[in-house]
């Protein structure tokens, strides 16, 4: 994935300058499947941004007045306003930014994919149609999407062989040039994890 090159900003690093003007700021980490959300519709949206990568496992100080969770992924705008939560970055982006609409606008069709959100940590729908809100990709494919590309990464996409409809949706998914662009590498994801699990403060810089 292509989620900044950048190496992580620890504990002790100084809190990053303001927003450049006709940017917005993702604070991320390379490998988090959240952060994968919003840089996808940040990509599909071709919405100009910069990427600050934050170690996770060595938070710096500041990074919780930007969230006070200290989860990523969190936006910053170049008026210092701060959106965190993936789904509602998504959300905003989507209703901030001209360009493509992820999201549709009739309201039934909008709750819909909000609904089908909710269920996806649960069981997903029976869906007809190739894409999960309908014959084109929109929202809700890219804030599911970073789940199956790593079941594919981790090789349990056994998982989805007695599902072809799911099988079919993700190689529409892979041509798709947001998600093309911001595959996760397995080898560096696989090493990452490993790390991770070891509460390593080195896992968020994982290859570089
Ligand atoms: N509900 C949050 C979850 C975000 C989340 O859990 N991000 C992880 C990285 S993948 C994180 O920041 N973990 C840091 C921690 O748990 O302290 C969202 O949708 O944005």
């Amino acid at each position: 994935m292509s989620g900044g090159s950048a190496r992580s900003l620890a504990k002790g690093s100084a809190p990053p300058g303001p927003v450049p003007q006709g940017l917005i700021r993702v604070y991320s980490m390379r490998f988090c499947p959240f952060a994968q959300r919003t840089l996808l519709v940040l990509k599909a949206k071709g919405i100009g941004h910069e990427i600050i990568n934050i170690n996770l496992k060595n938070k710096p100080e500041w990074f919780f007045t930007k969230n006070p969770f200290g989860l990523v992924p969190v936006l910053e705008n170049s008026q210092g306003q701060l959106i965190y939560e993936s789904a509602i970055t998504c959300e905003y982006l989507d209703e901030a930014y001209p360009g493509k609409k992820l999201l549709p606008d009739d309201p039934y069709e909008k709750a819909c994919q909000k609904m089908v959100f909710e269920l996806f940590s649960k069981v997903l729908t029976n869906k007809k149609t190739t894409f999960f809100g309908g014959n084109s990709l929109s929202m809700i494919d890219y804030l599911i999407w970073p789940w199956f590309e790593r079941l594919e990464v981790l090789e349990l996409n056994e998982c989805v062989d007695h599902t072809p409809k799911l099988k079919l949706w993700m190689a529409a998914m892979r041509e798709d040039p947001a998600v093309s662009s911001l595959l996760i590498e397995a080898k560096a994801f696989r090493g990452f994890l490993d790390l991770y699990l070891q509460n390593s403060p080195e896992a968020c810089d994982y290859g570089l």
